[in-house]
């Protein structure tokens, strides 16, 4: 971690003052050093207070998405000990794969304040505000095959459900990448790989969650069908200790997929699945297919029976697709 990082480190963990001296020592580095710092920080928008005699006291912190102001609050080892901060960026998921081809290292994470061409699945889009909300992607090297990728998805779906449950609100997950809180679209992942023959050399998972923005940043086509934790909650989140949790809900549920596999995880997504026991659609891919969704595979397919008149009861694998739910999953 940077010096920077490391004096907002010691001054978020501290209950009182901290003396420029004991920052000084703690790091290794001269009191001027310390000071030089302390005034940047503040020239961000960091509250410090600074008493003669008593030292530094951190008193309040911008809602800035900075390496620092996350990377103070991580828990994790190695998924955001390498992280790249942008103002504005086109997606970061594209930052992620040319870093991923660069050689960065697994758990490398981009995050952006804002995104001009944010992407969702099939070519489309993903509406990306300034300063409000969360874009991040995240640079993964597991040792798996091209058609275990997309069960990234689902663990990735898994940690943010589990961060978004933390702020109170009822999270479910729409097969493959939607989170869904009261009945709309909270979040959505986009995970993309880079391929050698038929090994996977990186895969990016790109998390985009609506926080603090309003139904006016989004344009009317999103009223009805996408939500924010403000307005489901009431509550203005704090970006960085949001994103910070979530990184760490990530590599342990990574974790537990790098060392059981997908069916260890599994369980905590099938808990939150709103597509059990409906009717549905699936559409996307060559052909279209009806049925009673049973639940997922031990690989993260959608299990489908297929059902009603004509249909054989048998159940149908479904690896890639778009979801229609009969009469909405909203109840
Ligand atoms: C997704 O696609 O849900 C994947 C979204 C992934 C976004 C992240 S942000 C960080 C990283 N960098 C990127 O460039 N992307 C990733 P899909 O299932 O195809 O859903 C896209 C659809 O969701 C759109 O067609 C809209 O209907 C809706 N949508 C777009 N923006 C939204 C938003 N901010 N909130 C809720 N719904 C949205």
């Amino acid at each position: 971690m940077s010096t920077r990082g490391s004096i907002l480190q010691a001054l978020s963990g501290a209950d009182s003052y901290l003396s420029g001296q004991a920052l000084a020592e703690k790091l290794g580095v001269s009191r001027a050093a310390v000071w030089k710092h302390v005034e940047s920080l503040k020239r961000e928008g960091y509250l410090i207070e600074g008493v003669r005699s008593r030292g530094y006291r951190l008193v309040g912190a911008p809602d800035l998405l900075t390496a620092e102001s996350i990377g103070s609050l991580l828990t994790t080892e190695r998924v955001g000990r390498e992280m790249v901060v942008r103002v504005v960026t086109g997606s970061t998921n594209s930052d992620a794969l040319e870093l991923g081809r660069t050689g960065k290292p697994e758990g490398t994470v981009v995050i952006a304040e804002e995104q001009t061409a944010g992407r969702g699945r099939l070519g489309r889009t993903w509406e990306s505000a300034r300063g409000v909300n969360l874009y991040l992607s995240l640079l993964l090297r597991p040792d798996i095959v091209p058609a275990e990728a997309p069960q990234l998805s689902l663990v990735a779906g898994v940690a943010v459900a589990l961060t978004v449950e933390e702020e109170g609100l009822d999270c479910s997950i729409k097969w493959p990448n939607d989170i869904v809180v009261g009945g709309k679209k909270l979040a959505g992942i986009l995970t993309e790989i880079e391929a050698e023959t038929d090994r996977v050399a990186c895969v990016v998972v790109g998390i985009g969650i609506n926080l603090n923005s309003n139904l006016t940043h989004f344009p009317d086509a999103l009223h009805d069908i996408a939500t924010t934790i403000l307005v489901e909650s009431g509550t203005t989140i704090d970006r960085a200790a949001f994103a910070a949790r979530l990184l760490g809900h990530f590599e342990r549920c990574y974790d537990l997929f790098l060392r059981e596999g997908f069916a260890a995880v599994a369980p905590e997504w099938e808990r939150r699945s709103v597509l059990k026991g409906r009717e549905v659609t699936v559409s996307g891919s060559r052909e279209e297919f009806s049925g009673t969704c049973v639940g997922i595979d031990t690989d993260g397919a959608l299990l489908l029976e297929e059902g009603g008149p004509g249909g054989n009861g048998q159940v149908r694998r479904v690896l890639a697709g778009d979801v229609t739910v009969t009469g909405g999953y909203s109840s």
